[in-house]
C-alpha cells in the first residue's frame, strides 16, 4: 500500500514538474511597462484612497475640473462622467508621467485609432488612462500616485488634447 503511495506520489510530482512551462524568459513582444516613476517611487501611504470625479464642461473640448490633489503614494480612484450629449464629444482622462511632452503624446494619440486613442508607443509617458467615454458614460481608473510634482492630465480623442487638460498636483498633506 504506501509502495503504491510511493508511486502515486512520484508520478504526481513527474506531471508537475514535466509541464510544458518554458523557462520564464522576458517577452519581447510584452507591452513596455507604463510609468517610468521607478526612478521617483512614491513613498507607502497609510490612508483612504482619493475620489477624483472630472466632468467635461458641456459639449466643449474642456475639464470642469483642471486641477486636483493627492498625496504621494495614494491611491486614487479617478472617474469622468462624461455628461456631454453630443453624439461627437468622447472624451478620456489620460495622466502624463513626469517630464512627459503632452504635445507629442496628443498628436501620436490621433493615430492612434486601434487603441482607442491611447499612443501604445508611448506608455512610458503615461501614468494611467481611463476608457474613452461617449456621452453619458462615466469610465474610472485606479492607480497609485506617484512622488509629489505636477502632472498633466489631457484627454486624447483627437483635437482634443490642446484645450482639454488639467493638472494633477501630487503634494503630501
Ligand atoms: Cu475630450
Amino acid at each position: 500500500m504506501s509502495r503504491l503511495l510511493f508511486a502515486l506520489a512520484a508520478l504526481l510530482t513527474l506531471a508537475a514538474c514535466g509541464g510544458d512551462e518554458p523557462p520564464a524568459t522576458p517577452d519581447p513582444a510584452a507591452p513596455p511597462q507604463t510609468a517610468d516613476a521607478s526612478a521617483a517611487a512614491p513613498p507607502a501611504f497609510d490612508g483612504p484612497p482619493a475620489e477624483i470625479t472630472l466632468t467635461p464642461v458641456g459639449e466643449t473640448m474642456a475639464y470642469e475640473q483642471t486641477e486636483f490633489t493627492v498625496q504621494p503614494g495614494q491611491t486614487v480612484r479617478l472617474t469622468f462622467r462624461n455628461t456631454a450629449t453630443n453624439a461627437t464629444m468622447n472624451h478620456n482622462v489620460v495622466v502624463l508621467a513626469a517630464g512627459a511632452d503632452a504635445n507629442a503624446v496628443g498628436q501620436a494619440a490621433m493615430e492612434a485609432v486601434a487603441t482607442d486613442y491611447i499612443p501604445e508607443a508611448m506608455a512610458d509617458q503615461i501614468l494611467a488612462h481611463t476608457a474613452m467615454a461617449a456621452p453619458g458614460e462615466t469610465v474610472t481608473v485606479e492607480f497609485t500616485a506617484p512622488a509629489a510634482g505636477d502632472y498633466t492630465y489631457i484627454c486624447t480623442f483627437p483635437g482634443h488634447f490642446m484645450m482639454m487638460k488639467g493638472v494633477m498636483r501630487v503634494a503630501a498633506a
